[in-house]
């Protein structure tokens, strides 16, 4: 099969000579401060105009090199020429009908689509929404209708969004759920946790399994199995920090959920869609989720995010049970058909799998010169560093937050966006385009090198 190759509109070069931020981004930034709510930050502190394969300019003329991709959205790109045409075509005949009102085409197309590409050949059934956070709600929702149970369990470090049940399902207090300021709770009643598989900061080496079993005693002793409807998970944990699990870790859960009449819902919102160099994270350890959550890289940066199940849990609902007025809108579902054609068509999952080929090999160099990398992990595209104390890498692993802002910032000061995330705040994320080129990424990581040996001076 020969692949196609990815055609760039904006020029693939890193230039921020501008300066930055720029006056017209500083005007924005004062028009902003007085009607946007303080709530809601940004990372970096410059205006798109314009946003193209592994490249984000500002209105002040800089170009930036994307390692974000709008946390894990734009795998084809932020204005993939497929995505683009689908979307203006299906914007000039109707916006919106409401899928449970008048309903059309593209929705079971998608649904198509997502009963292929998903993991397990077994009869399945999607529904479409608008967000992540609302794609978990509605798994829950399914899983608690399908077993006529209640307890939801989660995983330390997890992430599953900020509405109110997937706020309680998040681990992380500051600053999702609470800050010294104050709670948003009350939370949801009957969400559990447990603990992961986090190989790196286990006190001691513990197998896959074990970790699995682990966690299922303490199910087992206090939550009773019989009451759990089900187990919810990200096969690779994102805002966490990246954690990849002990090889047998999921398998032995889904074993267990399986044999306890459990529904395993697997939050692939961050990890699917070629991301992990598979069609999804569940992928690589032969793990077929019941119910799996998916979003962000879906739709090419439209909103748009799904559940796919088992028949028999999804068609357990009653109709009308699940919906809402946005969910699998026409202009979404054009434009993660056309996604989806342009991962197949370049065939990105390969993508991914070559860029983590370039930057571990790099990182793993630079890993033995500098005392601060304590761990480097992830798949595909879904790269991550986490930073510790100098030279307690090996022994108390102290969690280096100060140096993981301060590479950050020195990023993105030489004109490269890269993310931060981790429970402790000390993890660098590589998330960039999967349709980034080779010389634009090993600029951007000259960049990030140069950065980590700065601070780790
Ligand atoms: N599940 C696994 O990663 C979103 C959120 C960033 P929404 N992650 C980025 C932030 O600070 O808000 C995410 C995820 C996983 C669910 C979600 C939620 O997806 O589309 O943001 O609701």
């Amino acid at each position: 099969m020969t692949t196609q190759t990815t055609q760039y509109r904006l020029e693939q070069k890193r230039d921020v000579s501008a300066g930055f931020p720029g006056p017209k981004s500083a005007e924005l930034a004062a028009r902003r401060s007085a009607v946007v709510a303080g709530g809601v930050a940004s990372s970096v502190p410059v205006y798109v105009a314009d946003a193209d394969g592994g490249i984000i300019t500002d209105v002040d003329g800089n170009s930036f090199i994307d390692l974000g991709s709008g946390i894990a959205v734009t795998s084809v790109g932020a204005s993939d020429p497929a995505v683009v045409a689908a979307v203006q075509d299906q914007v000039a005949k109707f916006t919106h009908t409401c899928f449970m009102v008048s309903p059309y085409e593209s929705y079971i197309a998608v649904a198509e689509k997502l009963a292929e590409l998903t993991p397990g050949d077994h009869e399945k059934r999607s529904v479409l929404f608008n967000s992540g956070a609302e794609a978990v709600e509605n798994a829950v929702k399914v899983a608690r209708i399908a077993t006529g149970r209640t307890a939801v369990v989660a995983f330390d470090h997890a992430y599953h969004g900020r509405t109110n049940l997937t706020m309680g399902l998040t681990a992380k207090a500051n600053p999702y759920k609470s800050s010294p300021a104050g709670s948003f709770g009350p939370f949801a009643p009957e969400i559990y946790r447990v603990p992961m598989s986090y190989p790196y900061r286990e006190e001691t080496e513990i197998k896959g399994e074990d970790a699995a079993r682990r966690a299922i005693t303490m199910i087992e002793k206090q939550i009773g199995a019989e009451n759990v409807a089900a187990i919810l998970i990200e096969p690779i944990q994102g805002e966490g920090g990246f954690i990849v699990p002990a090889e047998g870790f999921l398998p032995a859960l889904a074993e267990w959920a399986k044999e306890k009449g459990v529904v395993f819902i697997a939050d692939e919102v961050q990890s699917g869609f070629c991301r992990t160099g598979s069609w999804f994270a569940s992928n690589h350890d032969g793990v077929v989720p019941d119910i799996i959550t998916m979003a962000k890289g879906i739709a090419g940066g439209m909103p748009l995010s799904a559940i796919t199940g088992r028949a028999e849990l999804m068609d357990a609902v009653h109709p009308g049970g699940l919906g809402g007025t946005y969910g699998g809108n026409p202009v979404a579902c054009a434009a993660a058909l056309a996604a989806i054609e342009t991962m197949e068509a370049q065939d990105l999952s390969a993508r991914a799998r070559h860029i983590e080929e370039q930057v571990m090999g790099r990182l793993r160099k630079l890993a033995e010169d500098v005392d601060i990398i304590g761990d480097l992990r992830g798949r595909g595209a879904m790269l991550a560093m986490e930073f510790v104390k100098p030279g307690t890498g090996a022994t108390t692993k102290e969690p280096n937050a100060e140096a993981t802002k301060e590479i950050a910032a020195a990023c993105l000061q030489e004109g490269v966006i890269i993310l931060t995330c981790g429970t402790y705040g000390n993890v660098v994320r590589l998330l960039p385009p999967l349709v980034i080129g080779d010389e634009l990424l090993a600029d951007a990581l000259d960049v990030l090198e140069a950065a980590i040996r700065k601070v780790a001076a």
